[in-house]
């Protein structure tokens, strides 16, 4: 699909996402403390290669190179995270001015040259000293984090009007807490759960805080990743464990957010594994309060089969087994990291989301993009034609689901660089732009240039005539 074939409306908003702990390095600069993602990464055998964020692409020192890679990529907006462990060393108390400092040398530096900064309060990077106190286990952390966002959003709230609570809870609790793929590290039942439901606590608590502080013309909403589940047959079982990955992937996080309930099947699918009472009378009025809007992190979707638990008894059973597997045909094509390319299920799921939330809040796609294991050519050219092809797709699919009633306003493509991808490392690269970890050198990839294309030909095609 050329450009031209992507039918966008006037005034849709184009950018790039990125996140702190995978690319500003400068780890123990200006009195950052460790986050669990510090001790997670220096424990041996967590990261591919050993791999951690302590240089990362040096986006702390490098900013202005990166801001001036955005202002010509012509992007309307960046959306970047802020590391708690900057703001507040010790997850908890008044906030590290330097700290402060860094992002609003980023923010002016985007403001300079027109770029509207998308803020996202958290990005995983939680600071290590609340996760030795218990971490999202806790109600508490909860509300450190409302203590945390309000010394922020009143610090940037003069220049940054769009804000973000969190990035893909489901993460956080699931891969944190449950399969232990991300930090912490744990394998729990009930404590990924608790998770969970104190991540979107934290959410409402913020939101709560900002209608009391925020001024009136000031955005603020949520990031879920959520997938198009579908049974991989029409066996009753199939089905049922279509229905059990649904509630684990999305209902758990869009139903509190967007309908203020957690879904019956919650309690027959995690009984024996939590008794859910972490959940208090009120939590879901906070948790349910209207967003701004809502953020959509989209990358693949989700066939599913029944499988055996893992754990035959609940008592001692993770929060992720739930008694399915995901299915990837043999001819279904897949990324480097084994995630299955279907550019409809982002359609699909941005109309599920329509059909299923009346009062669907406008849709923001926050994330979407893909790997590869891009070199640099001698001629200085990055070929990465496959992620030419699945941005086109995907940006095709969004164009689709405008044109069938869903109220999307922008779509922020993963990522500008290169960069830390978590438990995958360095050698999964996400980014327009190739990034040399030795030298820091980048080079912006072939779909550096097609999304430039993009971004500008819409411009120029909404830009008002005479
Ligand atoms: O790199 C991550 C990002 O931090 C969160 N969403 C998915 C991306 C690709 O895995």
């Amino acid at each position: 699909m050329s450009s031209q074939d992507i039918a966008l409306p006037p005034g849709f908003e184009f950018g790039v996402a990125m996140a702190s702990y995978q690319i500003e390095g400068a780890v123990d600069e200006d009195g950052r403390s460790p986050s669990i993602w510090d001790t997670f990464s220096h424990t041996p055998g967590k990261v591919v290669g050993g791999d951690t964020g302590d240089v990362a692409c040096e986006h702390y020192h490098r900013y202005p190179e990166d801001v001036a890679l955005m202002a010509d990529l012509g992007v309307d907006s960046y959306r970047f995270s802020v590391a708690w462990p900057r703001i507040q060393p010790d997850g908890k108390g008044p906030a590290n001015a330097a700290g402060l400092a860094f992002y609003d040398r980023l923010t002016d530096a985007l403001l300079e040259r027109g770029i509207t900064p998308t803020a996202t309060l958290y990005h995983w990077d939680l600071p290590q000293a609340l996760e030795d106190a218990g971490g999202w286990r806790l109600r508490d952390t909860a509300e450190r984090f409302a203590e945390y966002a309000a010394l922020v959003t009143d610090h940037l709230g003069d220049r940054v009007t769009r804000w973000i609570t969190l990035n893909e809870p489901y993460c956080s609790s699931m891969l944190g807490y449950a399969t232990g793929r991300h930090a912490p590290g744990a394998r729990e039942g009930d404590g990924a759960l608790a998770a969970a439901h104190h991540l979107l606590l934290g959410h409402g608590l913020v939101v709560q805080q900002f209608r009391d502080r925020a001024a009136a013309d000031h955005r603020v909403g949520i990031t879920l990743n959520l997938e198009p589940v579908a049974p991989a047959s029409d066996r009753p079982e199939d089905r049922a464990a279509a229905d059990r990955a649904l509630l684990a992937s999305n209902l758990l996080f869009s139903d509190p957010v967007l309908a203020g309930r957690y879904p019956e099947l919650a309690r027959t699918a995690y009984e024996g594994v939590s008794d859910l009472s972490f959940i208090r009378e009120g939590d879901l009025a906070t948790i349910g309060a209207p967003i701004d809007f809502l953020g959509i992190n989209y990358y693949f979707p989700l066939n599913v089969e029944q499988a055996p638990h893992d754990e035959p008894d609940p008592a001692r059973r993770t929060a992720d087994d739930l008694g399915y597997a995901q299915v990837v045909r043999d001819d279904e094509p897949t990324t480097v990291m084994g995630w299955p390319v279907e550019a409809d299920g982002l359609r699909r799921l941005l109309v599920w989301l329509h059909d299923t939330y009346p009062g669907l809040p406008p849709i923001y796609i926050t994330e979407n993009g893909t790997a590869g294991l891009d070199t640099v050519a001698d001629d200085g050219t990055v070929d990465d034609r496959l992620r030419v092809r699945y941005l086109s797709d995907h940006l095709g699919a969004v164009a689709q689901a405008i044109d069938e009633g869903v109220d999307v306003r922008g779509y922020y493509c993963w990522s500008l660089l290169d960069n830390f991808e978590w438990a995958e490392g360095y050698r999964m690269r996400f980014g327009i732009v190739h990034v040399d970890f030795d030298s820091q050198v980048r080079t912006p990839k072939a779909s550096y240039h097609w999304y430039r294309r993009l971004i500008a030909d819409h411009h120029a095609g909404a830009a008002p005539t005479g």
